[in-house]
């Protein structure tokens, strides 16, 4: 069994999240995804985390912002 890379997660987190395949997760999608990482539940909670990490503030989440999401959550 090999260790899966952040990188490859966030791909993995893509195909499974970015519902609409548009390349980006949007808030609606964001808030599945949330939950599944971190196990936290509510729009409350991810609304907070997509703020933070929403760095360019386009109102979507790209890959190369999930993956620094991913590195700060997962050690
Ligand atoms: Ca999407
Ligand atoms: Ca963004």
């Amino acid at each position: 069994m090999t260790e899966m890379t952040h990188a490859e997660m966030v791909d993995e987190l893509f195909d499974i999240y970015d519902t609409n395949e548009d390349g980006v997760i949007s808030r609606g999608e964001f808030v599945g995804l949330i939950e599944c990482l971190l196990q936290e539940k509510g729009v409350h909670v991810s609304s907070d985390i997509f703020k933070t990490f929403d760095t360019n503030h386009d109102g979507v989440i790209s890959k190369s912002e999930l993956l620094v999401l991913v590195d700060d959550m997962l050690i």
